[in-house]
């Protein structure tokens, strides 16, 4: 594997970058997950536009432009023969002192990883996942906003431990007003009465897979609805299901210990999971 950094490719064993970089040190940083399916890169460009507006939102200027960043993306999965991959470019606030000021870092840095990858979750696309709420909210908005694909991924990460503890294969959070906000890495969607409902994106990451499943319901007549939701929603659903670049379109067949509809993956989520395929198979900007 070799991996991009600042210009230069290294092999995994000697891809390091500086104990003082301030992405290590204070988790200040932003990051993109990206999905290669058959040699085409899925919604590079909106992948690129949400990374820089994370960057620019925690005023990180990024060395590279974004025409530069996706050439970058480019060479690294073809130095890597890659055709399936998860493609994780990182830009890092740089190296500075111990002091947590950004001032003090004069160049931010720039990592790509790409890695071959096939279906996060393996059968459970077929059986459905156990989902748990969990007692750690969403940080707020006016905090660290939700939309910004930070390196600080510890809220998410708190989320993830307590679903874990719990027995869930993913967390479902709440926001600190108690509305459902998102998994610890993928957005949420409940279906009632053949409708779909999902939370708006304030309290939640503007997930691009959220916005392509959005896309692919509209098309096929499917009407869904953006509004804040509660535990009742969850609970009463006919139908849960989750989105995200590695999960791709995943049902949820429990929560909480309660079965969700009949206890097995619903038909409105299993034409979104096929619509899915569809549109990875024949879209994405060509690497080769
Ligand atoms: N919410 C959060 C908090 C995320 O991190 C999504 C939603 C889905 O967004 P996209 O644009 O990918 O549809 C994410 C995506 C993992 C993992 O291991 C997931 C993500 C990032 C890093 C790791 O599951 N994020």
């Amino acid at each position: 594997m070799e991996i991009y950094i600042d210009g230069r490719f290294y092999p995994r064993e000697e891809a390091k970058i500086s104990v003082f970089d301030h992405g290590l040190l204070y988790g200040d940083g932003v990051f993109e997950g990206i999905r290669m399916y058959n040699g085409r890169i899925f919604r590079l460009d909106e992948h690129l536009d949400r990374l820089y507006d994370s960057a620019k939102t925690i005023d990180l200027c990024p060395p590279l432009s974004k025409k530069e960043m996706e050439q970058a993306i480019i060479d690294t999965v073809k130095k890597n023969n890659l055709k399936d991959a998860y493609i994780r470019p990182i830009i890092t606030r740089g190296v500075g002192d111990l002091g947590l000021c950004p001032t003090k870092c004069p160049k931010p840095s720039v990592i790509i990883i790409a890695t071959e990858w096939g279906a996060m979750y393996g059968d459970l696309y077929e059986k459905g996942l156990k989902a748990t709420t969990v007692s750690v909210r969403r940080n707020p908005a006016c905090s660290l906003p939700p939309n910004v694909k930070s390196l600080n991924y510890l809220n998410n990460i708190l989320a993830k431990i307590e679903a874990n503890c719990k027995g869930g294969d993913e967390a479902i959070m709440f926001d600190m007003q108690g509305h459902i906000s998102e998994g610890s890495g993928d957005n949420i969607f409940v279906v009632k009465n053949g409708v779909i409902y999902t939370p708006p994106t304030l309290n939640n990451l503007r997930g691009i897979t959220r916005a392509v499943v959005l896309e692919i319901a509209k098309s096929m007549g499917i009407s869904v609805v953006e509004t804040d939701l509660g535990y009742f929603d969850l609970y009463t659903a006919d139908e849960v299901f989750v989105t995200g670049t590695a999960a791709e379109v995943a049902p949820i067949v429990y929560v909480d210990g309660r079965h969700v509809g009949t206890g097995k993956p619903g038909p409105i989520t299993r034409q979104l999971m096929a619509g899915f395929h569809t549109v990875t198979a024949k879209e994405g900007t060509p690497a080769y």
